[in-house]
């Protein structure tokens, strides 16, 4: 379990404990389904928040990921934080209230359980990254090399089953990534996506970054330079309220078969990656804040995320489009 120092964090069966209150708690506001199991067989469980949660009302949906990277666990309070936001404040303040009644949003608190449970199992942090699926000479997929757009394209993984960014022997081999792909599929509702907008939390280095990752060109196929000055406009704006650095993905380093493009591409979700707190740190100690980071890490980003709540009925609004 998590040592001492971290005992604010949720290990699984605290998260699952912690998303069945919030149902118990808002029946009339939540609902929780699993989108399937991981490669040891958890639930990948999801949460969505709206008023008539139990309706595909025709409003604009929203999608949040947290934990595809297993030690960066500050990124499940996250999540968790931003379902204890928009359930908890509902009857209280009338911010909430409005977007949640106009908004149907998804959160899917941990994308890898397996890894994560298997950082903390023994009570030391393992430093550990990718799933726990087994592959030719190793353990272990990253989840962010899984994904089918460009995937293993340019440098941006490895094609080795030790690197802890190894791609898997295909696109969407890792069950956990598949299963989110499965579900973003769903949400094509008379051939039009629902989803419009998605948030990928990772720790750590205070980023904000958008598509594409497997190249450096601002524009490629399928992002105009209109689009990737909406990216850039929006991320930007998310940025000056979060004190995070804005930029292009690969401007950090390239990677290919990350979850941005494969949402930009495949879908044209507006999706961005946040590298939570901490700035910078030596070695795999930014991944391990103390407990007490957790509340202020997480409200730090409150204002960010509704304005990107805000924008998701049209985020080309941010540059004065129209959609
Ligand atoms: O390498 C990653 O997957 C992310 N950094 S982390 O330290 N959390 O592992 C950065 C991904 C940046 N690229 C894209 N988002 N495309
Ligand atoms: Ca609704
Ligand atoms: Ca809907
Ligand atoms: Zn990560």
């Amino acid at each position: 379990d998590f040592p001492s120092g971290y005992t604010g964090y949720h290990n699984y069966a605290e998260m699952v404990a912690e998303l069945n209150q919030t149902v118990s708690d808002h029946p009339n506001l939540v609902t929780m389904r699993s989108i399937g199991k991981s490669y040891q067989n958890r639930d990948l469980w999801m949460i969505k928040i709206s008023d008539n949660p139990t309706s595909d009302e025709a409003e604009p949906e929203v999608l949040f990921t947290c934990n595809q990277h297993a030690r960066e666990h500050l990124t499940v309070e996250m999540c968790l934080h931003i379902i204890k936001r928009y359930t908890d404040n509902y009857a209280s303040d009338s911010a909430v209230k409005s977007t949640v009644d106009s908004r149907e949003i998804w959160v899917i608190p941990s994308v890898n359980p397996d890894g994560a449970e298997y950082d903390i199992a023994t009570g030391s942090f393992r430093a550990w990254r990718k799933n726990r699926q087994p592959n030719s000479t190793s353990t272990g997929t990253d989840p962010n090399r899984n994904w089918g757009y460009q995937w293993g394209c340019c440098g941006g993984s490895s094609s080795s089953g030790s690197s802890e960014t190894y791609r898997g022997p295909s696109a969407f081999s890792a069950p956990e990534t598949a299963r989110v792909r499965d579900f973003v599929g769903t949400r094509v509702v008379g051939g039009v996506q629902q989803i419009k907008s998605h948030i990928d939390w990772h720790t750590f280095s205070e980023l904000i970054l958008w598509p594409y990752g497997y190249t450096y060109n601002d524009t490629a196929a399928g992002l105009d330079a209109t689009q990737a000055n909406v990216f850039q406009t929006m991320g930007r704006r998310m940025a000056s309220l979060n004190g995070y650095t804005p930029q292009q993905a690969s401007d950090l380093y390239i990677t290919d078969g990350s979850v941005d493009d494969w949402m930009w591409a495949a879908h044209k979700i507006w999706s961005y990656t946040f590298e939570m707190y901490p700035a910078s740190a030596s070695g795999t100690s930014g991944f391990y804040p103390r407990d007490t980071q957790i509340a202020p890490q997480t409200t730090r980003n409150d204002t960010a995320v509704q304005l990107f709540l805000d924008y998701s009925d049209c985020v080309p609004r941010i540059t004065g489009r129209t959609c």
